[in-house]
C-alpha cells in the first residue's frame, strides 16, 4: 500500500505527463487541419497543362536586358497609413537590385512569344469540366471577362456589375470576337492570366517581379508618396497616368486621351525611367495574396506568403496585381497608387490585366 505522503509526489508526474500528451494532441490537430487547408488549396490550385501548350526549353529566348532597366536595391516603407488595411501596416523593407521591364509587355511582344512556341492562353483553352463541377458542357467555352457596364449603373456596391464573361475574347480579341489588335501593337497585352505572364516571363529568361519589388520600382526613389510622382493627383492640371476621368462606369471624359489601354509610354516615366507603373493595366506580381502578409513580412527580399486567402471569396487562392489600370477613376478609385494590391485568380484574365517581367542580376 502508497504512503499517502508520497502521493503528492506521484501525482504531479501524472500531471505533467497529461499535459504533455494534451499539447501532443492539440499540436497533431493543428498540424492536421494546417495539412487540410493546404491540401485543399492545392486541390483548386491550376496547373499549366503540359502538351503543346508548355513551353520547351529550346524554345526559350536567351535572357536579354533590353528594354529593362536595373534598379539598384535599397530599403522603402512598403505600404501606406492612408490606404486600405491590406497596405498596412507600413513597414521597412530592404530589396536587392534587380531588372525590370521599362514598360509593361505589349501585344506585339507577346505575339513573338505566341508564334515561337505557339503556346495557347489560359483565356483560349476550353475550361476543364473538373475544375467546373456542376457547370453545364455547353457554357465551358474559351472566352475571358470584359469590362461591359449595363448603361446607367448607379450602385457600385457590387464589382461584378461592370463585367461580362465574353466567349471568344482573348489577348487576340480583347473585347470578343468582333475585335482584333489592329493599330494596337504597342499597348500592353490584356486577358493574361498569372500562368501566361509565368510562361511569357519563363521563355524570355525572366521572372515576374515580387510585390516588394514592384512596389520598390514603382515609387522610382520617392519614398513614402501617395503617388509616384509626388503627393498631388495632378500636379499642375497634369494627367500623368491613363486612368478613367468622371463619373464610373458608363462616363469617362477621355480627357487623358484614351478610353481603353493606351500604347506604353504614352506619359511621362517616373524616377527610374519606368512607364506606366500607374494607369493602363494591372500588372502581375509572383506573390500569393495575403490580406494581413504585411504584418509579418521578412525586412528583406520578402517573396510573399506561402499560401493565399481572400476573405471576399474564402477558397479562391490569388496572386497579387499591382498598379491600376485604364478603369481606375479619378474620383474614388485611387488604384492607381504604388501601395494599392489587387487580389486575382491566377488562372483569370481580364480586359484591363497585363503584365512585365523582371531579372535577377
Ligand atoms: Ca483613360
Amino acid at each position: 500500500m502508497k504512503n499517502p505522503q508520497n502521493q503528492p509526489t506521484y501525482r504531479w508526474p501524472r500531471i505533467a505527463a497529461g499535459m504533455i500528451v494534451l499539447f501532443v494532441v492539440v499540436a497533431v490537430f493543428a498540424v492536421w487541419r494546417e495539412a487540410k487547408r493546404v491540401k485543399s488549396f492545392q486541390r483548386t490550385n491550376v496547373v499549366i497543362p503540359t502538351g503543346t501548350n508548355a513551353v520547351a526549353p529550346s524554345s526559350r529566348n536567351a535572357f536579354s536586358t533590353n528594354g529593362m532597366v536595373w534598379i539598384s536595391g535599397g530599403r522603402f516603407s512598403m505600404g501606406s497609413p492612408k490606404g486600405q488595411n491590406d497596405e498596412q501596416p507600413v513597414h521597412e523593407v530592404a530589396v536587392d537590385g534587380f531588372w525590370i521591364d521599362q514598360h509593361e509587355v505589349t501585344n506585339e511582344q507577346f505575339a513573338e512569344f505566341v508564334k515561337a512556341t505557339s503556346y495557347v492562353t489560359i483565356a483560349e483553352r476550353k475550361p476543364d469540366p473538373k475544375d467546373f463541377p456542376g457547370v453545364p458542357p455547353e457554357n465551358l467555352v474559351p472566352g475571358s471577362i470584359v469590362f461591359s457596364p449595363p448603361p446607367d449603373l448607379r450602385d457600385l456596391s457590387n464589382h461584378f456589375a461592370w463585367w461580362k464573361y465574353v466567349t471568344g475574347a482573348s489577348w487576340r480579341r480583347p473585347e470578343g470576337p468582333e475585335s482584333d489588335l489592329k493599330s494596337r501593337e504597342k499597348h500592353p497585352v490584356v486577358h493574361i492570366s498569372w500562368f501566361d505572364a509565368m510562361a511569357y516571363a519563363k521563355w524570355a529568361g525572366k521572372r515576374l517581379p515580387t510585390e516588394a519589388e514592384w512596389e520598390f520600382a514603382a515609387r522610382g526613389g520617392l519614398n513614402g508618396k501617395e503617388y509616384i510622382w509626388g503627393d498631388e493627383q495632378e500636379p499642375g492640371g497634369k494627367l500623368l497616368a491613363n486612368i478613367w476621368q468622371g463619373r464610373f462606369p458608363n462616363e469617362n471624359s477621355l480627357k487623358d486621351g484614351f478610353r481603353i489601354t493606351a500604347p506604353v509610354g504614352s506619359f511621362p516615366s517616373n524616377g527610374y525611367g519606368l512607364s506606366d507603373m500607374a494607369g493602363n493595366v494591372w500588372e502581375w506580381c509572383a506573390d500569393w495574396y495575403l490580406p494581413d502578409y504585411y504584418a509579418r513580412s521578412p525586412k528583406r527580399n520578402p517573396q510573399g506568403p506561402d499560401t493565399s486567402h481572400d476573405p471576399n471569396e474564402p477558397g479562391m487562392p490569388k496572386r497579387v496585381q499591382r498598379g491600376g489600370s485604364y478603369l481606375c477613376t479619378d474620383l474614388y478609385c485611387g488604384a492607381f497608387r504604388p501601395s494599392r494590391r489587387m487580389k486575382t485568380s491566377p488562372d483569370t484574365g481580364l480586359s484591363h490585366a497585363g503584365f512585365r517581367c523582371a531579372a535577377s542580376k
